[in-house]
């Protein structure tokens, strides 16, 4: 589409487009369809999920979450009754966790640039997995030592709602639809900011089957 009709474009015309970006929040955008190419990084889950596969992790209140999470790269994730940490190790098999594929490493780098952020350099990746039901209630990610860099988030399958807060929990969240292909950029004073996602709808998604899965790049160490 020309430039020059890009201010009369309709929202039919805007979906027709590979890509538009969406402000969410102080230095928070969503990069709608983003992903050009999903078989790279779907392939690259199930080389992950191989080694590390999907578990429902325990909070240090003793629940099991309702999310199934792996992780790939330098650090993990993890949760247990000790509390919330990234880890060098998957406490499941005591091993390093999954190289990070390549296709995750140029999708987050890539993303965090168009995001206004150059030189992202993502030591851990935590890949959450949905199903019909799932839900992730409100929370804040500051488990990370640097804050100044910013977390990358890739929806892949069913959409969600995901809800965002702000900085503080009564602070009441806006609602906003995540689906395949879009990538979000969350850096500055959005990074604090209270988020979830609320129970997953049934449906079934023509690549990913009845699921969901959440690709959240992060720079811990
Ligand atoms: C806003 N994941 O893994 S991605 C998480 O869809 C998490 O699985 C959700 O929240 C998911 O911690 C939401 C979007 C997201 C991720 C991290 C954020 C939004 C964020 C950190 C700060 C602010
Ligand atoms: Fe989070």
């Amino acid at each position: 589409m020309g430039a020059t009709r890009a201010g009369t474009a309709t929202s039919r015309e805007r979906d027709r487009e590979a890509s538009h970006v969406e402000i969410l929040g102080p230095n928070a955008v969503i990069l709608r369809g983003f992903l050009e190419h999903d078989e790279p990084v779907t392939s690259g889950i199930e080389t992950v999920a191989a080694r590390a596969p999907f578990r429902h992790m325990v909070t240090p209140g003793g629940r099991a979450m309702s999310v199934a999470m792996t992780n790939c790269g330098p650090l993990g994730w993890i949760s247990d009754a000790q509390g919330y940490r990234y880890s060098r190790t998957d406490p499941e098999t005591n091993l390093e966790w999954p190289t990070m594929p390549s296709a995750f490493l140029e999708l987050a780098v890539t993303a965090a640039a168009a995001g206004g952020f150059a030189a992202f350099a993502p030591d851990a990746c935590l890949i959450n997995l949905y199903r019909p039901g799932t839900r992730l209630s409100l929370h804040q990610d500051k488990d990370e030592n640097d804050f100044g860099a910013p977390i990358v988030s890739v929806s892949l399958g069913l959409p969600a709602t995901f809800l965002f807060g702000g900085a503080r929990r009564r602070d009441w969240p806006r609602r906003h639809d995540l689906t395949h292909g879009d990538v979000v950029v969350w850096g500055g004073e959005s990074r604090r900011y209270f988020h979830g996602i609320a129970p997953l709808a049934d449906g079934c998604h023509p690549r990913l089957g009845r699921r969901r899965i959440n690709l959240t790049f992060r720079k811990a160490l």
